[in-house]
């Protein structure tokens, strides 16, 4: 495969930009060579500068769940670009999104737009901080909410990627209000609110972790983060940035049927622009400013072109709930194939295939330490071999694959042949 324009991209971009690009995983770190930079997509596909064509598992890492260039989104983008790119001001378009928003998602009473997913868990973390007057924040060791300072401790996604130590630059009064304690572990987190739950303002969860690989809940733990944060006054905090309008319409909160005091939202949300949100109960929102006390705020939430993206796109999964069908199979088709030396973990259309010492058959992946046994230097291999085969996976073990609706049973037959061809030999 010849990838020299990339290369020569590459070697430019880190003459100018911090390890040659805008976000750490995108650089293959995780599995070394160099990453493609990309000249455009079409549903399933991505083309490089090169002119290779790659079946994607990336979906730029969660938003594309119609694919690249779903027509009701490029129609709605390129009908706003005709208006105004941004106002700095209210417009009815930002009032059509939260209704849908609330309508979608069971426990969202009122919402807020923002545009990332990190300013989305930074302001639900802040709000539930005012609204208990309580300052720790628990989290879960491998998920990751975003760069926010605080939650960077034990973080997943690049952090893990890297193998980075999570604090520098973080002062350690910020890390202190972070209790950080092992996915799937109820009892740890009863002893963590027994020792000082009068001091927790929230628990924040993702309730499918996508940031170190795949890893689901098991039975019975986000309803028991649900009964000891009622116990205790404490809020819980869904992060669903990767998992909301992706697991069902309604999120994973839907799918597993607790309800979070607040939600944070991205990726899908936006349709592929920056849009996220957050949102909950109405007594709760109603402190964020300037209903209430507690501060945020910015020139570009609610972005028109970002707004109208959302809308579209959330209008279409309204209006075809047979996406959702297509996704389970289509990831259930994939899921069966597990390449050697490899085991899966799959809720909907997000997996990983975690390569573990030994057999494959068996072993669970719960939490991040398991996560961390994998064999990275067999998932780079297996990373190439895909890529090399023209089907490019998420650049690192600790990333979840997302499939579309896009994904053909052609594209899906060619991947399970690629995968079938590799051999672990580690
Ligand atoms: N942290 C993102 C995935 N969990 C990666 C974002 C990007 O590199 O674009």
């Amino acid at each position: 495969m010849n990838t020299s324009q990339s290369e020569a991209l590459f070697a430019r971009a880190k003459q100018s930009i911090p390890g040659g690009v805008n976000s750490p995983v995108r650089a293959f770190r995780g599995v070394g060579g160099t990453p493609r930079f990309i000249a455009r997509g079409e549903g399933s596909h991505l083309f490089d500068v090169d002119g290779n064509e790659y079946i994607e598992y990336v979906g730029s890492w969660g938003p594309l769940i119609l694919g690249h260039r779903p027509k009701p989104v490029i129609d709605a983008i390129a009908a706003v670009l005709e208006l105004g790119t941004s106002f700095g001001a209210p417009t009815a378009r930002e009032l059509e999104l939260a209704e849908l928003i609330i309508d979608a998602v069971p426990s969202v009473e009122m919402v807020r737009l923002v545009n990332s997913g990190t300013e989305a868990c930074m302001s639900a973390i802040r709000l539930a901080r005012g609204f208990t007057g309580r300052d720790l924040t628990v989290k879960f060791e491998g998920c990751y909410h975003g760069h926010v300072d605080s939650l960077l401790v034990k973080a997943g996604s690049g952090v893990a990627t890297l193998s980075l130590p999570d604090t520098v630059g973080v002062p350690a009064a910020f890390s202190e209000t972070t209790i950080a304690l092992p996915y799937n572990d109820l009892d740890q987190v009863e002893e963590a609110f027994r020792a000082q739950g009068d001091r927790i303002a929230s628990i924040i969860v993702e309730p499918v972790v996508g940031n170190m690989g795949c890893v689901p809940p098991e039975p019975g733990f986000l309803q028991g983060l649900r009964r000891v944060t009622e116990q205790y006054g404490a809020l819980l905090i869904f992060d669903e940035v990767m998992t909301g309008f992706r697991l069902s319409r309604g999120g994973a909160q839907q799918l597993y049927g607790v309800s979070p005091d607040l939600t944070t939202l991205g990726k899908i949300v936006g349709a592929g622009l920056p849009l996220a949100a957050y949102g909950g109960r109405a007594d709760i929102m109603s402190k964020v400013a300037p209903a209430g006390p507690v501060y945020q705020a910015g020139t570009l939430s609610g972005n028109p072109l970002a707004v109208s993206a959302g809308i579209a796109m959330l209008t279409y999964l309204e209006k075809h709930p047979e996406v959702y069908d297509r996704l389970e199979k289509s990831s259930a088709e994939l899921a069966a194939c597990v390449p050697a030396g490899a085991c899966v973990n799959r809720v909907g259309s997000m997996m990983t295939y975690f390569f573990q010492d030994g057999s494959a058959h068996g072993r669970h992946v719960r939490n991040y330490e398991d996560a961390k046994r994998s064999n990275t230097a067999v998932f780079s291999r297996f990373f190439h071999h895909m890529l090399e085969r023209g089907v490019y996976l998420p650049p690192s073990q600790f990333e979840a694959a997302f499939v579309s609706a896009a994904h053909t049973p052609q594209d899906l037959a060619y991947t399970a042949q690629v995968i079938r061809e590799f051999a672990a030999n580690p």
